[in-house]
């Protein structure tokens, strides 16, 4: 059985362009909503897995898109490392006691043995990959982590950040420090992504949603090599899983991608004609439509048509630039996915 997504993320010819939308399973799904409040609160939710899979299937069968992406969060792996998590309303995440000194560094559980107690995780992966077994359907399960430099800005600055400024500080005046962090949480996230990849998941995203925080000088040494070796570690030993990486916010850096990777993910600041020229190659791309066009029908028509007017080469998969808002209504979302499958329809 061959599955579209994986086809197309591979470079194969499909017989149209997949489509997904980060942040599929959320709030902007009463479904999602209901399962959520049954949990309690979103922690809970993610370390259920009877749960968790539920909602990751709620998009497939909504929306239609062409792949789940697993219902977790990239939190899980520094929470697993030993940070208490909470996740507060009105403020997001919440870390209480960050990594600031190479003390609190040595605190944490690294490596195999953190990736292994992320077992909700894979758990939930198993549930998924039988149900989508029985469905038969083409439908692919995605697995993700954030890259390293993303993960320890949390880790660092104990939340989310406008400035970034405590783990930059770093950048400049402690890099070896941040670079012990970054190899620490890179040994975690390469076999937390081996544990998901021998669970279950067809294909693998790396989401480095704070690249953009990094001047472009720097962004090679504090964030894409961790992320290519982690790459690296998944090629050697899973060739054929395609890998996804989304390093938003960078399009200076475009020049300088290299890798041993599948799928860039394009965020929805960079022009795809200008990713193409650049990258389109060497890798297949993802995206880039701008979320807030989500709020009207005929924004999204007119981005889609836009979209698969420049890549109707191929080698692209419908996405949004980053993750779809809480408000955006189920109708439109729909009419995205059922527009990426029309305007990309081949012959
Ligand atoms: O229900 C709720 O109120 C919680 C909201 C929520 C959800 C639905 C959070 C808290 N995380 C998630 C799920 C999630 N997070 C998924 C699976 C759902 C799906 O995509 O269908 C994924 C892939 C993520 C990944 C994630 N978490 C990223 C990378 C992607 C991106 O959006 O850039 C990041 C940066 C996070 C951190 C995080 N978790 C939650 C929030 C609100 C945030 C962002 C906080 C901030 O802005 O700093």
């Amino acid at each position: 059985m061959g599955k579209i997504f994986v086809d197309a993320c591979l470079g194969k010819d499909t017989p149209y362009t997949p489509v997904w939308m980060m942040r599929q399973a959320g709030r902007y799904l009463p479904e999602y909503m209901r399962v959520r409040a049954k949990a309690g609160n979103f922690l809970n939710l993610c370390h259920n897995p009877k749960m968790a899979s539920e909602v990751t299937l709620q998009p497939l069968d909504i929306v239609g898109v062409d792949a789940a992406i697993l219902f977790s969060d990239i939190l899980v792996v520094p929470n697993e490392m030993g940070m208490e998590l909470e996740f507060i309303k009105g403020v997001g995440p919440k870390f209480h006691e960050p990594i600031r000194t190479q003390e609190d560094l040595d605190r944490l559980i690294g490596g195999k043995e953190a990736s292994d107690r992320l077992t909700y995780v894979y758990e939930t992966i198993k549930i998924l990959r039988e149900e989508l077994d029985r469905r038969g359907d083409d439908k692919a399960l995605i697995g993700f982590t954030g890259a390293p430099w993303t993960l320890a800005t949390y880790m660092i600055e104990g939340q989310g950040t406008k400035t970034y400024n405590i783990c930059k500080k770093m950048i400049y005046s402690n890099p070896k420090l941040l670079h012990n962090i970054l190899a620490e949480v890179t040994e975690v996230v390469k076999y937390y992504m081996e544990s998901q990849i021998k669970a279950g998941v067809d294909v693998v995203q790396i989401f480095d949603s704070w690249a953009s925080a990094i001047e472009p000088a720097k962004y090679n040494e504090f964030s894409w090599r961790y992320i290519i070796e982690i790459v690296d570690y998944l090629k050697s030993k899973y060739p054929t899983t395609p890998i996804i990486l989304f390093p938003k916010g960078v399009p200076a850096f475009l020049d300088q991608v290299y890798g041993n990777f599948d799928v860039f993910g394009v965020d929805w600041s960079t022009p795809m004609a200008l990713a193409k020229e650049k990258l389109g190659n060497r890798y297949v791309l993802q995206g880039n439509m701008e979320p807030c066009r989500l709020y009207s029908k005929d924004a999204i028509t007119e981005c889609v048509e836009s979209l698969a007017n420049t890549m109707r080469d191929g080698r692209h998969i419908f996405n949004l630039g980053h993750g779809i808002l809480p408000d955006v209504p189920v109708e439109n979302a729909k009419h995205f996915v059922s527009e990426c499958k029309r305007a990309s329809k081949r012959d």
